[in-house]
């Protein structure tokens, strides 16, 4: 998910273009402000934390791009393309070490396992927002 931040710095096509060239598949898509019950559904796990009030705040200022993304491995590769979390000590050539400073602010989402993914795709998308397709362009990602 392209967090509010990375909408408002126009890093959308930024971030789809980073996970698009490394061979991935796009299956959901959607441009939406967030309501306070998903916002908070989604970041349950840190319900007790200091920062969660302020989290779900920002997530829900202002608009987020949502996406589902398909492949070998997707889940942890992903997460290295993001990088760290707190982008001052992610790594430079990641999405928030080249793009963010702060750890309120960086700019993007991604699921942390498998099941976190199969969790968070239902929060977000209805099942006929899901869109089963073969790209052509597959012989020549996998052998
Ligand atoms: P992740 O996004 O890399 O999976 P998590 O630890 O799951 O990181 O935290 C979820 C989100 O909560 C982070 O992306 C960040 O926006 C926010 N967050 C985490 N730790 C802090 C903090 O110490 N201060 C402010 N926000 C935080
Ligand atoms: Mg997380």
């Amino acid at each position: 998910m392209v967090k509010p931040d990375g909408v408002q710095r126009n890093l959308v096509g930024e971030v789809i273009r980073r996970l698009e060239a490394k061979g991935f598949t796009l299956v959901g898509l959607k441009l939406m402000n967030v309501p306070r019950e998903l916002a908070e559904h989604h970041y349950d796990v840190h319900k007790e934390r200091p920062f969660f009030a302020g989290l779900v705040e920002f997530i829900t200022s202002a608009p987020v791009v949502a996406t589902v993304w398909e492949g070998d491995g997707v889940v942890a590769a992903a997460r290295k393309i993001i990088g760290a979390t707190n982008p001052l000590t992610a790594e430079l050539g990641t999405i928030r070490g080249d793009y963010g400073i702060s750890i309120g602010r960086n700019l993007i989402h991604g699921s942390d396992a498998t099941e976190t993914a199969q969790r968070e795709i239902s929060l977000w998308f209805k099942e006929e927002e899901l869109v089963n397709w073969q790209p052509t362009i597959t012989p020549w990602l996998y052998e």
